[in-house]
């Protein structure tokens, strides 16, 4: 069954980007669980956040699960990345994506690898770029199967890598390199600009979608947008799509409305979900 997710991010430098809740994670949690969210996505500075916080609790009381841990801050923060010129660059951010996941994993969440993906550059060719990138992912993956979960890659816009735009490619990376515990991250407003059918592309990817980001074509909370969600509930149900749909929107107009708007339109078009 379909689980509903809404993301809070803890990283002050990424203000302004597409992130429900921010700051306070308690009243963050308090207010996802009262409006019906199974679980929370947290954008986090790092390991040792992660650490510090009193997630156990947290997530104990409210009754929620923590379905996964962005890394996105070692780019935010860090400018690290999976496919830097600099060898010593991409062991430093395997070694933060590393950390990371083990973090999420003691509460059983998965780790994404989206903007750590990083772009290939005049330094560094595509074809190296995608070779880097390609043998971290197998050796990530690897690494968060001996902590019991999947690693989720997220496949970005045109305007937010060089790399990989569309899951199909993404797919194509993985078995390349033999990457074959790491799922792949369906995150629909980059679909929406790469796609040419969002529907038939999370149908190719079968058992082998792990998380889907939930937005409209604006970032904004679904149903705000011109996305059509029926043939994207159709291809999910096909598939038995049984992860979660976690809203990474803009939090407009504010973050109430657009985590409460999330769950009217997952509760619309997403039949299992929400209830
Ligand atoms: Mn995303």
């Amino acid at each position: 069954m379909i689980r509903s997710c809404v993301t809070i991010s803890l990283v002050d430098q990424a203000r302004g980007g597409p992130f429900v809740f921010w700051d306070d994670l308690a009243a963050a949690c308090t207010d996802a669980k009262a409006m019906g969210f199974d679980a929370v996505e947290i954008f986090a500075p790092s390991a040792d956040v992660l650490e510090q916080l009193p997630l156990k609790e947290l997530l104990a009381d409210q009754q929620l699960q923590l379905a996964a841990i962005g890394t996105g801050g070692g780019w935010v923060l860090h400018r690290l990345s999976l496919s830097s010129a600099s060898a010593d660059e991409r062991k430093a951010a395997e070694d933060f994506i590393r950390r990371m996941i083990d973090a999420g994993a003691r509460h059983g969440a998965m780790a994404i690898i989206g903007s750590m993906q990083g772009s290939f550059s005049q330094e560094l060719d595509r074809q190296s770029a995608l070779g880097y990138l390609g043998e971290s992912l197998a050796r990530l993956g690897a690494h968060a199967a001996t902590q019991g979960v999947p690693l989720l890659y997220e496949p970005l816009n045109r305007y937010e890598t060089n790399l990989v735009h569309r899951l199909e490619q993404a797919d194509q990376l993985l078995a390349r390199a033999g990457a074959e515990h790491v799922r792949l991250l369906a995150d629909l407003f980059h679909m929406n600009i790469e796609e040419v059918s969002i529907a038939e592309a999370l149908c190719r990817c079968g058992d082998r979608l792990g998380h889907v980001h939930l937005a409209d074509s604006n970032r904004q909370a679904a149903g705000l947008g011109h996305l059509d969600y029926k043939p994207i509930a159709e291809a999910l149900d096909k598939i038995n799509y049984g992860g979660y749909l976690s809203a990474e929107v803009f939090p407009l107009p504010n973050s109430q409305e657009a985590a409460m708007q999330t769950m009217r339109a997952i509760r619309t078009f997403f039949a299992a979900a929400g209830d």
